[in-house]
């Protein structure tokens, strides 16, 4: 018997002209896994095709090789912009942009408008030299012309990388090459929470380590940067005579749409590329039945378009469906942390999706910053990102919801391309901190640490036995380390590099990453890329970087720094790290602890043993383990007492 204290009802009002209620649920997830194709071909006819796909699902997951829909054409920015113009509904609102201050200037986008900008942006770029199949990085401000950029990418079948306009020269640098990217589209300044954003500045940095044929410059705060002869363009200047036509390239199914790096156990961030059909069907299909969407709703989701959660559910997903999608360029904190009720509150918005790290900041500072607006638009609450812990679940439902509307815990990854695990809206009862139930199509295993099928109610590693539309299809440039990174811990089956646990209701909790990953505001950050940073400076010998619980980030940065010898710890010294990680990666790495210590614990092989790290971190000295492997086992009292004293 489950535990009903646990259980929260879906009130009554989500029923109201819902797209699935909890009898559809449950014959349509039925269907997806007896007859996937049939299912799949189904949903994909919301789509328009140049050419309807006649295959549906060809995929293995040993060897890896996966194929969706493989012998359609079809055009993602025509499915997302031009085909509403062509129905008719050109005159609907599609991107309502709200600015960093509150006394910016809102602008307002229908279909129509934004299929002249993206046109226009398409036509820009090719005559810049930008042709299909040519990487374009995108580093921008989260501003519509950024989506612009995207779609227009898409429109002419270049593949956009896109680079959160937070991180630093050295990873733009490592990404460009990473892909080798000959074009940049980026703007003078970016704006977030009155602090501007050097990415001109940025760009320019980075194309001392590496070249670019062209970059593109969009004037937003007007700030003073320096443009080089021949290689940069001021957008405004280069688009002044471009035609106003330019037709979507059809594209087959399976060509590459977009790459987004993110990070994972080991090494340098990883390319991950997705395809065009297979996603267009996962984001259309997902954003649909997710957010139950009802037409002329505001959905605002707050991520950034550098991250897949704004690639998915600010652009592709809202725009496929003819939605309205509300884009915020600023933060939760400016000027006041009454900021997303405000603008939800401007904006009638219906649908709201952000991070629980936003949601527990926001908490703190106190419920007169939520009540001195009237939320009354609001419809349904997502949150994503991260597990989230249910005092802040109920928070958000009472303090936010009014205990009136439902909540959706989206699990998922860069590489699923879009929502997995969550509850539907008008389907499911919630449970606060369970994600929920599977998605159709999605099949979700828990295995133990051997890869043994866990069934019923366990807790375990969570795999993904079945493909779905919307699954990443390869690291670009590096089919190997695709296949090592997801399907070789578990042989034929796709490993999230999640630990989950699965109740007596079939209802899943994500407990968090169970590999090197961590978690931070909902970033995800390799160690290993912070332990790669930490030793690039002259001073550090060693470094081993762990997670560690953290109030409002989720998890916070631990790093064990060894110094070369001779060299003393200090405050300054300590600083400097600090500074010099935020250079290497952005400001989203920048360490919380810099924990000095003469020596790392590691076993007579020479294996660091992060697990004592780990709970060293987290302030669990009673449970470390045996510590007998360990060639000195002095080194942990040692890590111990340095962590008392922080
Ligand atoms: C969409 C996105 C993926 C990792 C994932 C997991 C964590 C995301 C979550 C969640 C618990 C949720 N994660 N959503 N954990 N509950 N609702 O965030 O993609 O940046 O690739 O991160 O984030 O650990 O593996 P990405």
């Amino acid at each position: 018997m489950s535990d009903q204290s646990e259980w929260v009802q879906r009130p009554a009002s989500a029923l109201k002209g819902t797209n699935c209620t909890a009898e559809q649920y449950e014959k349509m997830y039925a269907s997806s896994l007896q007859d996937s194709d049939a299912f799949w071909a189904k949903q994909a006819e919301r789509i328009d095709w140049f050419q309807k796909p006649s295959k549906i699902a060809n995929w293995s997951f040993d060897p890896v090789d996966i194929k969706w829909f493989e012998d359609g054409t079809l055009n993602i920015c025509h499915n997302a912009v031009d085909r509403h113009v062509e129905a008719g509904n050109g005159d609907r609102t599609a991107i309502i942009f709200e600015p960093d201050s509150p006394d910016g200037e809102v602008r307002t986008f229908s279909y129509a408008d934004v299929q002249r900008e993206v046109i226009r942006m398409a036509n820009t770029l090719k005559k810049l030299g930008v042709a299909k199949g040519d990487r374009v990085t995108i580093y921008m401000p989260m501003v519509p012309e950024g989506a612009f950029a995207m779609l227009a990418c898409a429109r002419i079948g270049a593949i956009h990388s896109v680079i959160f306009g937070g991180f630093s020269p050295d990873a733009i640098a490592g990404r460009v090459d990473d892909c080798e990217s000959d074009w940049i589209v980026t703007a003078d300044e970016g704006l977030r929470g009155s602090k501007t954003i050097p990415l001109k500045a940025n760009v320019d940095s980075a194309l001392e380590k590496v070249s670019a044929k062209g970059v593109l410059v969009l004037r937003h705060t007007g700030g003073d940067v320096s443009m080089t002869d021949g290689r940069d363009h001021w957008y405004h200047e280069l688009s002044a005579e471009v035609s106003d036509e330019c037709l979507c390239e059809p594209m087959n199914a399976e060509d590459p749409l977009f790459i987004l790096y993110t990070s994972g156990s080991t090494g340098k961030p990883k390319g991950v590329l997705h395809t065009t059909g297979g996603y267009a069907v996962w984001t259309e299909t997902t954003f649909r039945y997710i957010f139950d969407y009802r037409d002329g709703e505001v959905f605002w989701c707050t991520a950034d378009i550098g991250w897949v959660t704004g690639h998915s559910y600010i652009v592709y997903g809202p725009l496929q469906n003819g939605a309205t999608a509300l884009m915020f360029e600023g933060v939760p904190n400016y000027p006041d942390h009454d900021r997303f009720w405000q603008v939800c509150a401007k904006h009638k918005v219906n649908i709201f999706y952000t991070a629980p790290t936003a949601i527990r900041a926001l908490m703190r500072e106190g419920d007169h910053h939520v009540e001195k607006h009237d939320l009354s638009s609001l419809r349904l609450l997502g949150s994503v990102g991260e597990p989230i812990n249910p005092e802040a679940w109920r928070w958000y439902h009472e303090t936010v919801g009014k205990e009136r509307i439902p909540i959706i815990d989206t699990w998922w990854q860069t590489e699923t391309g879009g929502c997995m695990i969550t509850t539907l809206p008008a389907a499911h009862d919630m449970k606060p901190g369970s994600a929920g139930k599977p998605f159709f199509g999605v099949q979700p295993q828990l295995v133990d640490n051997e890869g043994a099928e866990l069934e019923g109610a366990a807790s375990g590693n969570l795999c993904i036995t079945h493909s779905w539309p919307g699954q990443a299809r390869t690291v670009y440039g590096d089919h190997e380390r695709f296949i090592q990174t997801y399907f070789s811990t578990y042989p034929g089956k796709y490993f999230t590099g999640d630990g989950c646990r699965r109740d007596e209701d079939g209802y899943y909790w994500i407990t968090g990453r169970v590999d090197d990953v961590i978690n931070v505001s909902g970033h995800r950050m390799g160690t290993a890329e912070v332990e790669s940073a930490l030793v690039l400076h002259p001073k550090v010998s060693e470094a081993a970087v762990v997670g560690f619980p953290h109030d409002i980030k989720g998890q916070g940065i631990y790093c064990y720094v060894t110094l070369m010898d001779g060299v003393e710890e200090s405050d300054e010294l300590s600083a400097e790290l600090r500074q010099w990680v935020r250079k290497e990666i952005g400001p989203i790495a920048t360490p919380d602890h810099l924990h000095f210590t003469p020596a790392l614990p590691k076993t007579r092989s020479g294996k660091i043993m992060r697990r004592i790290l780990r709970k060293i971190g987290e302030n669990e000295f009673g449970s470390l383990g045996d510590t007998s492997t360990l060639a000195d086992p002095g080194v942990v009292d040692a890590l111990i007492e340095g962590r008392k004293n922080r």
